[in-house]
């Protein structure tokens, strides 16, 4: 059978992306997402240049597949992070945070595939104008720093504006929601909190814990007034934060009340006053399984429901 135009573009198996996660998604987790056929993502976030370089080399230990590394662009180092990625080697760089603008020239220059994350349909434009690979749009539902527009409307906006292939993120854990992803016009979708509860995701098992029992309304966004909202698993944190916002406090106040929260949360396992960052889809994640079986596990629910949808067809006579 014939890839698709992101699996033959990358050298991938499956069209199934893992999300960079800031303190959370390492080598150890990317190489196993790698290896088992998805795309395995490397997390810039929390890392010096040197911990990057250290983690591409664990990802490349573990596969010799396709790895990618994501820039977050709000890092003051982020130029010596694309340094690292060139001389490692990285074949697929995703930027976040900002708009990579500046650092294309030498990414394309190297021969690395850049797919930028974005929330707008004007960034999408923008994105393929100056030689974007492929897009991510990212829809309000996933956790972390989020944009304002749902996966369900931002989508098919951004697949009818560009050409570019089109990956979707944000609210997908299960083969309907792959399925929904896919007939709006998507190559690919990127999955972050569906593998939080990997057995290779090496973080705290408190934060694995939050995950796992996380209900349809335990996540909320903060930081909605500082222009960086943050979706996060509703903890003791997350209502401090959401008090002080309440009562006019100012953008410095909520973001140092924020700092080094991701890190506690996720290295520490202090999930009340850390920052347990999680999609919406936090409450369809109920088990801890290996990266191979989230993997397979979302390919053979995305077959069985195209055939569910087919067989309904069939019954309607259409
Ligand atoms: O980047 C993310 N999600 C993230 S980054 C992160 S680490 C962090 N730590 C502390 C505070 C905030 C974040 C946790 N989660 N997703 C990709 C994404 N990119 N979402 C939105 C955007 C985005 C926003 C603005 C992309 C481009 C952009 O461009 C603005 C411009 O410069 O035009």
């Amino acid at each position: 059978m014939k890839n698709n135009k992101i699996c033959e573009l990358l050298g991938i198996k499956y069209p199934i992306f893992q999300g960079a996660m800031a303190w959370i998604s390492g080598g150890e987790l990317a190489g196993a997402v790698s290896r088992d056929g998805g795309l395995g993502i490397i997390a810039g976030g929390g890392m010096e240049p040197s911990l990057l370089r250290e983690n591409i080399r664990k990802a490349k230990a573990i596969t010799s597949n396709p790895i990618g590394v994501n820039l977050m662009l709000l890092r003051p180092d982020v130029a010596d992070q694309l340094d690292v990625c060139i001389e490692e080697g990285v074949k697929v760089v995703t930027t976040g945070a900002g708009n990579p603008g500046p650092f294309m020239e030498k990414l394309k220059n190297a021969g690395i595939k850049v797919i930028p994350v974005i929330p707008t349909i004007k960034l999408a434009e923008r994105m393929e104008k100056i030689g974007a690979d492929a897009v991510i749009v990212e829809g309000m539902e996933s956790g972390g720093h989020v944009g304002s527009i749902t996966t369900m409307a931002l989508l098919p906006q951004i697949v009818n504006a560009v050409k570019i292939p089109v990956v979707a993120a944000g609210g997908i854990a299960s083969g309907k929601q792959f399925l929904a992803a896919l007939s709006m016009g998507a190559e690919a979708v990127q999955c972050g909190t569906i593998f939080l509860t990997a057995k290779e995701c090496l973080i705290h098992q408190n934060y694995k814990n939050a995950i796992l029992k996380a209900k349809d309304r335990s996540t909320v966004t903060t930081g909605n007034f500082t222009g960086h909202p943050v979706r996060v698993i509703d903890n003791k944190l997350a209502k401090e934060m959401l008090e002080l916002e309440k009562n006019g406090a100012s953008k410095e106040e909520i973001e140092n009340l924020g700092k080094g929260s991701l890190k506690l949360a996720a290295v520490d396992g202090d999930a009340e006053n850390g920052s347990v960052m999680a999609g919406q889809i936090a409450a369809m994640v109920n088990e801890e399984r290996t990266t191979k079986e989230i993997l397979e596990f979302l390919m053979m629910d995305l077959k069985l429901e195209v055939e569910v949808l087919k067989r309904r067809l069939e019954n309607w006579n259409i």
